[in-house]
């Protein structure tokens, strides 16, 4: 039992494991990087059991175990691929993955059997959820204070959206996602016109930041258009409206694009490209995530060069307990409580419950390692202290960067 006030020293380590692990759990955290929609967005809005098991870390999956065809999958309606993925990673085999055993803790959360036949009663209990309470529910069991989407005005069905003037949901924050703009093959004559392309976009959007995702193979500089494009257009915009760029690297599109959104793989890419774009542009506030286990390291020095980079997040392929573990580990020795441990990268709401429950056992652990050290080199913590760094990593950070979610 937690007996201490807030301002007590922690000097036993029982009790300091216990406060930690309090703290973690009930703080509130902003979510830097997702790809959620809110009702308003339609058909973008995904959420329940169908969405949740055919998400594509699930699908990639799939396939490694169940004998169908690539085309036999893709050619089913989303229910039958569900029920699909549920018999061959739940029932006929256990869901030890980090991406299946998310599903079990969504189900074990909201109170529905994890050992089910079938999606019967699970699609029940979706079905009869008012959608505005159950994402109030959702968020609120997460402790998600809001999210940021990832928003791309160049595609046709959301911008429309966007150009009816939409209204947001307080919860929800736009990003304006650079992937088309930067991989255009050629700027054309006019740099002015895409200048206002993006100011026009950003008035609209109101983004808290641009980003874009990147190859394993991305250099800065470098002779091509992305680099023109990155210094004419997008650089001094972000300068311009003191917009911060997410830079997300190490993607290998369409590895086996016969497995559509789940084909894409990964790649050890070059931190000094990143860390040449922080030098050369001190007054654009960077936030950036490798998506390469080997890339960390290189990462956290590079941010103990540069303070305005912000490394964010076990991206896609890391986010597992035991690469998260290490990684977060590995953030605290360099650079103290000057990053934002993890985003949930969600698709379908729901997945901010596991996603978030099971990042907070691993940073708990690993803050609590770290204070025990503490505490055997002689300084004791006040739970207070302790509410400070997580509220530092859990929001304050991001606060900073690209203002409140
Ligand atoms: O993790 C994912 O869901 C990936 O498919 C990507 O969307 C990645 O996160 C990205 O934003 O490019
Ligand atoms: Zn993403």
């Amino acid at each position: 039992m937690v007996t201490s006030t807030e301002s007590q020293l922690l000097t036993h380590t029982t009790e300091l494991r216990a406060q930690v692990e309090l703290i973690v759990n009930s703080t509130w955290v902003s979510d830097v990087h997702t790809h959620l929609f809110p009702p308003e967005f339609n058909t973008f809005c995904l959420y329940g059991i169908d969405e949740l098991l055919t998400y594509h870390y699930l699908t990639a999956e799939t396939f490694r175990s169940a004998r169908v065809s690539y085309d036999e999958f893709w050619r089913m309606p989303k229910t039958q691929q569900a029920d699909l993925v549920w018999k061959t990673l739940f029932v006929e085999n256990i869901p030890t993955s980090e991406a299946a055993r998310g599903i079990i803790s969504v189900l074990d959360v909201l109170g529905l059997d994890t050992r089910a036949e079938n999606l019967k009663e699970a699609r029940a209990f979706f079905a009869s959820q008012n959608p505005s309470e159950h994402i109030e529910q959702v968020f609120d069991i997460a402790r998600v204070s809001g999210v940021v989407m990832t928003n791309d005005p160049l595609d046709e069905a959301e911008g429309q959206i966007w150009n009816n003037g939409v209204e947001l949901d307080h919860r929800f924050k736009s990003s304006l996602r650079l992937d088309r703009l930067l991989s255009r093959r050629d700027v054309g004559t006019n740099v002015a016109e895409l200048r206002r392309f993006l100011d026009r976009w950003i008035e609209r959007m109101r983004p808290v930041y641009m980003g874009v995702s990147l190859p394993a193979n991305f250099q800065f500089p470098a002779e091509d258009t992305r680099d023109r494009l990155l210094r004419e257009v997008v650089l001094p915009t972000a300068k311009e409206h003191g917009l911060a760029l997410t830079l997300m690297v190490g993607v290998r599109r369409r590895v086996n694009p016969n497995l559509r959104e789940a084909g894409d793989g990964v790649g050890k890419a070059d931190v000094t490209a990143v860390e040449r774009m922080c030098g050369e542009y001190p007054d654009v506030k960077f936030l950036a995530t490798f998506l390469s286990r080997e890339n960390q390291h290189e990462l956290c020095v590079a941010a103990r060069k540069f303070n305005n980079l912000m490394p964010f997040g076990c991206w896609w392929f890391l986010n597992n307990p035991s690469i998260v573990s290490e990684i977060t580990r590995e953030r605290l020795e360099l650079l103290g409580t000057s990053f934002i441990p993890q985003h949930s990268d969600a698709r379908v709401l729901e997945q901010l419950i596991y996603k978030w429950k099971h990042a907070r056992k691993e940073i708990a652990d690993a803050l609590c390692d770290t204070y025990e050290q503490l505490l055997l080199s002689g300084r004791a913590l006040t739970a207070d202290e302790i509410s400070r760094d997580v509220n530092r990593m859990f929001s304050g950070n991001c606060r900073e960067w690209i203002g409140s979610v």
